[in-house]
């Protein structure tokens, strides 16, 4: 069998992303540091595996597929069970638009490759995530009450745990990071820890990851 091989980093939340899926539909995996703290990501060999020069890549199947979702859609279509999306037609698209939110309204603001552009120093970046996260868990905290009034579950989506758990969860603690208070987020705070208690989101936090900076 081919070998699946996970290209991250420990702190990387698009990396924790991919960790806790692979965990979670029982894929066994070798793990690939790419050292964002030594700018790997843009050597000539990760270049080859993901053009944009960003963690995660999975190595599955033969092939190197970037981008979290896109590898969370292939997992979920080649490996069904246990199931990360829903079956029924709008609570699958509720889950896509928590997914995107971090995704692409809220993660992107603060790689690496946005904070050169924000500015030099540090405080100028801070605030620059700050400011995005801060939007973005506004906007969260409004679109899993009104999906919690739709489907109920103490999940993102209904009572059984989603991709939407699985990129919420990282991008709290990302919130966190940057400097939001996120105690106002009660229903965010709900569902963090409602899937923080499922079986496999240990193991996938940064903290118990290898490359993990020593305390
Ligand atoms: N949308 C991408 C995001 C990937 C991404 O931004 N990864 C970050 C780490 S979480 C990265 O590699 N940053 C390095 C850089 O910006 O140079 C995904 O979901 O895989």
């Amino acid at each position: 069998m081919e070998r699946t091989v996970l290209y991250g980093f420990g702190q990387s939340s698009a990396s924790w992303r991919v960790r806790w899926a692979l965990a979670v539909k029982g894929i066994a995996f070798e793990l690939a540091v790419v050292d964002l703290g030594k700018d790997a990501q843009r050597s000539a060999e990760h270049l080859a595996r993901n053009p944009i020069g960003r963690v995660p890549v999975l190595v599955i199947d033969g092939h190197a597929l970037a981008e979290s979702v896109a590898i969370f859609e292939y997992l979920e279509e080649t490996r069904p069970a246990p199931a990360l999306y829903p079956h029924e037609a709008f609570a699958r698209a509720r889950v896509r638009q928590v997914v995107e939110t971090v995704n692409a309204a809220i993660q992107p603001f603060q790689n690496t490759r946005a904070f050169e552009r924000a500015g030099a120093d540090a405080a100028t970046q801070k605030a620059y995530a700050h400011h995005f996260n801060e939007q973005g868990m506004v906007a969260l905290e409004g679109l899993l009450g009104e999906i919690a009034r739709e489907h109920g579950g103490r999940f993102a989506v209904g009572d059984a745990l989603t991709a939407a758990d699985l990129f919420l969860v990282p991008q709290v603690a990302g919130a966190r990071r940057f400097g939001v208070d996120v105690q106002r987020f009660s229903r965010v705070l709900a569902v963090e820890a409602a899937a923080m208690a499922t079986a496999q989101a240990a193991d996938a936090r940064p903290e118990n990851q290898a490359d993990a900076p020593k305390k």
